[in-house]
């Protein structure tokens, strides 16, 4: 970015060396966006409606949103509804779990902002990032369990594609079933001995708490049982929905112990029981 940039004012650059000042100043406001690491990695604004400027609505959206980063990081989930109906704002967010209340809240904070930059009169919307996801609508969909997600992948593949398909199964039904039994809705997972160059697979999956255990597994058994096609093979990918969120990487992305830990059969022995050593 830097050197696209000064390329563009070569003549600036070389002929007036007052404009250096002003030009560090630019530079630095461009890189600091992306250095600082809590861009929101997607964004769904609902086309279906809007409000006005000083609206019914837009009051009790100011004021939900206000007052969101406060009272979702309590217990990084916040289920909320503001105002009168027709004029009524339903919101959700969810903070990652292995999330605290101060990164919890910094990231509510930093949807709450962005959220009214980016769908500035949208009725409702979505947006999401690494630590936590905020949807609301002007449609009661407190008590609903669509999930509707949003997903991303990692660009590079693998090359033990059906390999990878199949501990990645494994890997998070039994994450699924040990999130759906905990009180978090929440887990964490790795498999070891995926191959030489990747020896560890791990994942992470998450409901909202107020989801029911079978609600919960049901949730997270639908975006990876079976896996999107365009999932397959990939070196990481996500699904982030409102209710529920899967995410497996090639390296370790969370701070915490994996909570279920699993050790494939090795490459050359796939005809091996699963959890069996070799030798
Ligand atoms: C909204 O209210 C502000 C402050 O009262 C006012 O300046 C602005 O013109 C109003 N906008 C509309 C569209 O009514
Ligand atoms: C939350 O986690 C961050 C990153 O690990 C750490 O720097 C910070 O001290 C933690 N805050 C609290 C209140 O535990
Ligand atoms: C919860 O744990 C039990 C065994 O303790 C298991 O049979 C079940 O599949 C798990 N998952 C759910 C969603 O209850
Ligand atoms: C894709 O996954 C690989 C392996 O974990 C990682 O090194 C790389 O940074 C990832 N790329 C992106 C864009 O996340
Ligand atoms: C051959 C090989 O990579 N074996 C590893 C399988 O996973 C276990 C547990 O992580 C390791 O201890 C082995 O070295």
């Amino acid at each position: 970015m830097p050197q696209s940039i000064i390329a563009m004012f070569p003549a600036i650059v070389s002929s007036s060396s007052s404009l250096f000042p002003l030009l560090a100043f630019v530079l630095l406001i461009l890189c600091h966006s992306s250095l600082t690491g809590a861009q929101n990695l997607d964004q769904i604004c609902d086309t279906s409606g809007s409000f006005a400027d000083n609206s019914t609505y837009q009051s009790n959206l100011k004021l939900y949103l206000s007052t969101l980063p406060s009272k979702g990081s309590v217990s990084g989930f916040l289920k909320e509804a503001v105002g009168q109906v027709p004029d009524k704002v339903y919101g959700v967010s969810l903070c990652r779990g292995d999330a605290n209340a101060s990164e919890c809240r910094a990231c509510l904070d930093k949807a709450s902002l962005d959220i009214q930059q980016i769908c500035p009169y949208n009725k409702g919307a979505m947006i999401y990032y690494d630590y936590c996801l905020l949807r609301f609508s002007s449609q009661n969909f407190l008590y609903s369990t669509d999930n509707q997600q949003v997903p991303k992948y990692n660009s590079s593949s693998v090359t033990q594609v059906a390999r990878l398909s199949q501990l990645l199964h494994l890997l998070l039904s039994s994450a699924t079933d040990w999130a759906a039994n905990s009180t978090k809705r929440f887990a964490t997972g790795e498999i070891s001995n995926f191959t030489s160059e990747f020896p560890t697979i791990y994942v992470m999956v998450e409901c909202t708490p107020d989801l029911s255990p079978s609600d919960c597994s049901q949730c997270l058994q639908s975006l990876f049982d079976p896996l999107p096609t365009d999932m397959v093979g990939k070196q990481g990918a996500r699904v982030i929905g409102v209710r529920c969120i899967i995410r497996y990487e090639l390296s370790s992305f969370y701070r915490i112990p994996s909570m279920v830990k699993l050790t494939a059969p090795l490459e050359d022995a796939t005809q091996l029981p699963w959890g069996q050593s070799a030798h």
